[in-house]
């Protein structure tokens, strides 16, 4: 780790930011995506403009959304953490290497995870834009494609589920999750379930709409041959979990009770779950991202990058994490035009006819660019720090 200013200058993964850029943008999603918490049509975007002394710049993007319903944050909790705390602790300080950045924004504030990781992960973009190399290379990401799922919000009847469904997987989908909640799942999924047969693979996603008294309902999961039930129980628990897992012979797949790596932890000592969805916005950024995809590879669960509905800013960050080596399960990577009339990079993300995005690995960076006109007509905010 650094030891003052004097050194921190001198490794070629050295970074001093010098300034912050915050923006909101407002994109309308395609179509409205709704979960059991809650539903999204027009979405308000935080982005990130970071920039060195030498001019380099990188943006990121802040996965915090309009109503604290998936967590805790918001668009505008996280602009005050950011502007207030967040980059004024980082701004015009040295950093050894990126990987320098999380604990001093860690010790800066308690939680805004969210808003930390937006700023973490600049840090991480610009440090690999100076070194003119690719993200994933910084990362230590291998692969060279990854797998991409595709998740789908509730329909209103099955029948819909069922088309939706059916044409995720025609499109070649590696992964086809379907959002549940009490009511809209086991008559749901088994349609879904017979209409396409055992090829598919296919995983549900609570988003912590269910009890341990929906056991039955949940039993009743169990029999479809899912690939995981992601995040039934309560946000915050882990306990329950581990006794549901006990009970059903379905993998449960971690999201929202997994806010760190000392919370995978200890998920792996309760067996809180056998498969961990990693979102670095969630977790705080690559370097507690890295620690929980390690420390899940020591314990041989498999983990995988999960969405948060990014534009193409975000998605880049994504599929960069996503080419490390224990992200051994298709992501929520949908590409640009699943959730897009038109994205802010060129070129948009896509996917080919084997549902697999490709790892840019020559251009430094996200390996796309950033439609900086296109941002400035959707701005609605803008402030610079310092
Ligand atoms: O639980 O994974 C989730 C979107 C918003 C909040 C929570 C979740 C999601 C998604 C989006 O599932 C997946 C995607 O980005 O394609
Ligand atoms: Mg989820």
């Amino acid at each position: 780790m650094g030891s003052g200013a004097d050194g921190a200058d001198a490794g070629p993964e050295a970074l001093r930011i010098e300034r912050v850029e915050l923006r909101e943008i407002r994109l309308a999603l395609r179509r409205p995506f709704r979960i059991s918490s809650g539903t999204r049509h027009e979405l308000r975007v935080l982005l990130l403009r970071l920039e060195d002394a030498d001019g380099t710049s990188a943006w990121a993007e802040c996965v915090a959304e309009e109503r604290p319903e998936y967590s805790p944050e918001t668009v505008d909790t996280a602009w005050i953490a950011l502007s207030e705390w967040l980059a004024p602790a980082v701004v015009n300080r040295p950093f050894e290497s990126p990987s320098s950045v999380d604990p001093v924004l860690a010790d800066a504030v308690r939680g805004h995870r969210m808003a930390r990781a937006a700023l973490e992960m600049g840090a991480w973009n610009l440090a690999a834009r100076r070194a003119g190399r690719p993200l994933a290379a910084v990362l230590g990401g291998e692969r060279r494609r990854v797998e991409t799922g595709i998740s789908v919000g509730i329909q209103e009847d099955a029948d819909r589920l069922v088309e939706r469904a059916r044409t995720a997987a025609r499109e070649g989908y590696r992964k086809v999750k379907l959002k549940i909640e009490p009511g809209a799942d086991v008559e749901y999924v088994s349609a879904v379930r017979d209409a396409l047969g055992d090829d598919v693979s296919l995983a549900v996603d609570g988003n912590a709409a269910y009890t341990l008294d929906d056991i039955d309902r949940l039993r009743r999961l169990d029999e479809l041959d899912l690939l995981m039930i992601e995040q039934p129980l309560e946000r915050e628990d882990l306990m329950r979990h581990a006794r549901l897992q006990r009970e059903l012979d379905t993998p449960i797949c971690l999201d929202e009770s997994v806010t760190s790596p000392a919370r995978a932890e200890d998920m792996l000592e309760l067996g809180s779950g056998r498969i961990v969805n990693v979102k670095p916005g969630r977790v705080g950024g690559f370097g507690p991202s890295i620690r929980i995809h390690d420390l899940c590879l020591e314990h041989d669960l498999p983990v995988w990058c999960g969405g948060m509905l990014e534009t193409g800013i975000g998605r880049g960050y994504n599929v960069a994490l996503a080419s490390l080596p224990n992200f051994r399960l298709p992501g929520d990577l949908s590409p640009s035009a699943r959730y897009w009339e038109r994205d802010i990079v060129d070129p948009e993300w896509t996917m080919d006819a084997e549902g697999r995005v490709t790892v840019p690995r020559t251009a430094p960076g996200i390996g796309v660019e950033v439609d900086e006109d296109r941002i400035g007509e959707l701005t609605v905010r803008r402030e610079v720090i310092p």
